[in-house]
């Protein structure tokens, strides 16, 4: 048997509300590499709730950093996703490279944005954080709106492909090896994601049915997918299809919930099916 994989995801906790570590550690562990967690901030549930509370946790991620290096601990893949502050962001990037080998892939989904709009807590000191973080990644997944924030570029609800490429150009300069946008609907009825390699200057492009529901945290469904996915060994472009797949049939089984949660997807449900998933 292989050895297996030791994921580190660096995200917030909220306490409720199906995102970001909630979603990444069921997802990776369900996949089969071990999770290990490091929470940004602590929310009582994710900022679509008014009222919410949250703790940032700054004051804790140099001393856990500290302590795992005293034990020696490696990370295949280093996953981050919505960080909370500015100041957060800087000393992710610090945890990153105090870490990093080179046999670790480094994800970042610089959650911060969807809908053509910035969620609650973020301002464009925060978007210029994020789009330097990028520089540290392997691989990088923003949608459409966050690559919009991080390049400059209008945000358009309608386009075609020559608009996404300029974005992935756009974006590559930022500067991941494999860059990745996600919610790109290239024609009527469905969506998927567009995604250019900069070592062989190509692109990947998968399409799937488009389902009329938007969801929370169906971007951290996808993101945590692809990099269980990849853990497995599977290329890139393999792995985003299979989490495309995923987060589809996810949204369809939520809308067939009689309970309708409006806050976060039923993917408890489709854990089953992405184990198998091919
Ligand atoms: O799903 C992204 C996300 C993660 N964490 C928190 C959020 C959101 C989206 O709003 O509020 C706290």
């Amino acid at each position: 048997m292989a050895k297996m994989k030791r994921v580190l995801t660096v995200q917030d906790i909220s306490c409720l509300g199906k995102c970001s570590l909630t979603i990444a550690l069921p997802v990776i562990s369900a996949l089969g590499s071990e999770t290990v967690i490091l929470p940004t901030a602590v929310l009582s549930t994710h900022t679509m709730f008014s009222g919410f509370t949250c703790k940032d946790l700054s004051d804790q991620i140099e001393p856990i950093a500290a302590h795992w290096k005293k034990e020696n601990v490696a990370f295949d893949a280093i996953y981050t996703g919505y960080l909370g502050t500015t100041a957060m962001i800087d000393q992710i990037r610090n945890l990153i490279r105090s870490f990093r080998t080179e046999h670790t892939t480094v994800v970042i989904d610089p959650v911060m944005a969807d809908n053509g709009k910035l969620y609650p807590a973020f301002d464009m000191d925060y978007v210029r954080e994020n789009a330097k973080l990028c520089a540290e990644a392997d691989l990088i997944m923003p949608n459409i709106t966050e690559a919009a924030f991080m390049t400059g570029m209008e945000y358009r609800e309608t386009y075609d492909e020559g608009y996404i490429k300029e974005l992935l150009s756009a974006l590559t300069e930022l500067g991941a090896g494999v860059t990745v946008l996600t919610g790109v609907s290239l024609s009527e009825g469905k969506t998927g994601v567009m995604g250019y390699e900069r070592a062989t200057g190509s692109y990947y492009v998968y399409q799937n049915r488009r389902i009329d529901a938007s969801y929370h945290g169906t971007g951290d469904l996808f993101s945590s997918a692809c990099v269980g996915e990849m853990m497995k060994g599977l290329d890139w472009r393999d792995a985003m299809r299979i989490a495309a797949d995923y987060t589809a049939l996810t949204i369809e089984k939520t809308l067939e919930s009689p309970d309708k949660p409006w806050y976060g997807v039923d993917f408890e449900a489709t854990i089953p099916q992405l184990i198998q998933m091919k």
